[in-house]
């Protein structure tokens, strides 16, 4: 019979969901009719003739996200009140009622155009709940309607990264509830976009819990199959718009989801990685009253290194103003971000540095770990072992980046690092990648990173000091 460890460590990323933590950094920009109401969540009654950006330039977004390090951008293609920004031939309720582009634009073919352009991956937000479609509630005339945007999202604009789907509210006009026919809608985006991967209410990434930017202490991607089951999403999700629920932190009973403790008793495992969804105001959608109200760049700088230096990917809203442009203030924080990012992590003092590893098994020294791939990666012959890293003279360190080679599982449960014999940090999880930021930057000629604690045997497939 297999030991819990080698039971955790079977469970390994599909390629899809790799490429999609590879990307680590992405966007999300909420646009519909709200933008121009001032709402968060439109009713469905809105006129379609009120969505007009007259300057709209997707390439602008583009630009503004690529400063800041991002990789893809998601776009709200369909939000809760039923405007579609593509000319659906399902509804009238779309851009082809309104007076942008003369009734005969498409801003999901802009966008996922200059994304393409621009190099960076594109997806959708289709939001299951439908206020404006009076067949919602109905059943299978709703789930018919559904695929069949669904569908023309997924075959009429290019290739697709990432479907999200929503798990707020759900209830129509009467209270009415749709049953929503989840396997038919994964099923139509497995067929169509096979290298697509479900959010939020979907099986491949896990919705962290949260629209706060809050993150877990100790993120794994290995977790019960249960935390996949859409009602539990959706019951978790917003009920009613609540400013108060955006501000909300991942409750203490939900923070530890895949310890050996917690998993032990559990007889089914998936890989389901966590996705970190925040905006960067207050709001989903843009308010005039909110430009004064852009996160700071050190605050979004501690949601990137915790949340892409904590195992997760980050999902950062960043909603076009009614002219159909970003703010500048957001787009100057979002340049801001990105130099901060690169200048942390500009040079690498590793590559200067003497590595030795106790306990290392043989043909995955740790030197493997110099180069950021799965190709070539340390590998420890038990489950703790001992690094250590000299620098040929006295260095200044304020991050330490581990990565294991998750294609291997993830592994890593404890370490800690100590300068000489000084700790410097205690830490759980590694997984994808994890960022430890120091108290304080740290002169030092030696550092030792001790993994106390691992499922089977540690892997490393890239380790960097800065
Ligand atoms: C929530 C929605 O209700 C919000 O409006 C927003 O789209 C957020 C990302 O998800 O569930």
């Amino acid at each position: 019979m297999q030991n819990i460890d080698q039971r955790l460590t079977a469970v390994c990323p599909s390629p899809r969901q790799l490429a999609l933590q590879q990307m680590e950094f992405y966007a999300f920009a909420h646009f519909t009719v709200n933008t121009y109401t001032g709402l968060e969540w439109g009713d469905g009654t809105e006129d379609s003739g009120i969505f007009n950006p007259l300057e709209f330039d997707a390439s602008q977004w583009v630009s503004a996200l690529k400063a800041a390090g991002m990789k893809g951008l998601i776009l709200t293609c369909k939000h809760h009140d039923g405007f579609c920004l593509w000319p659906s031939k399902y509804t009238r309720h779309t851009v082809a009622a309104s007076p942008f582009r003369g009734g005969r634009g498409d801003v999901v073919r802009e966008v996922s155009g200059a994304c393409r352009d621009g190099g960076i991956k594109f997806g959708v937000y289709l939001s299951p709940w439908d206020r404006h479609q009076p067949c919602y509630g109905s059943g299978k005339e709703y789930d018919d309607y559904f695929v069949g945007q669904l569908t023309e999202l997924l075959t009429g604009y290019g290739e697709i990264f990432a479907v999200w789907f929503d798990g707020a509210c759900g209830v129509g006009p009467g209270g009415k509830k749709q049953a929503y026919d989840w396997e038919r809608y994964y099923e139509t985006v497995r067929r169509l976009q096979p290298g697509a991967c479900m959010n939020v209410c979907g099986p491949d990434i896990r919705w962290c819990g949260n629209e706060a930017g809050s993150t877990r202490e100790s993120e794994w991607s290995v977790v019960p199959r249960r935390m996949r089951d859409t009602e539990k999403i959706a019951a978790d999700s917003q009920q009613a718009d609540s400013e108060e629920f955006r501000q909300r932190e991942v409750s203490a009973t939900d923070m530890d989801l895949g310890s050996r403790e917690i998993l032990r008793g559990e007889t089914e495992l998936i890989w389901y990685p966590a996705e970190v969804d925040t905006s960067i105001r207050p709001g989903w959608f843009y308010h005039p009253e909110e430009d004064d109200k852009v996160k700071g760049l050190e605050e979004l700088f501690d949601t990137y290194l915790r949340s892409v230096g904590g195992n997760a990917t980050l999902l950062l809203n960043i909603p076009p103003a009614k002219s159909g442009l970003f703010h500048e203030n957001d787009v100057s924080r979002l340049r801001e971000l990105g130099e901060r990012i690169n200048k942390a992590f500009a040079n690498n003092q590793l590559v200067e540095a003497e590595l030795s590893a106790e306990g290392a098994e043989p043909g995955h020294g740790i030197d493997c770990a110099r180069e950021d791939g799965y190709g070539e990666y340390f590998k420890g012959s038990g489950s703790s072992c001992e690094i250590t890293v000299r620098f040929p003279k006295e260095t200044e360190v304020s991050y330490i980046v581990l990565k294991e080679n998750i294609t291997d599982s993830q592994r890593i449960e404890r370490f800690r690092i100590f300068d000489g014999g000084r700790l410097l940090f205690e830490g759980t999880v590694v997984g994808y990648k994890k960022i430890v930021r120091l108290p304080e930057p740290v002169r030092t000629g030696l550092l030792r990173i001790c993994i106390d604690d691992s499922r089977c045997y540690p892997t490393l497939s890239f380790m960097g000091v800065y």
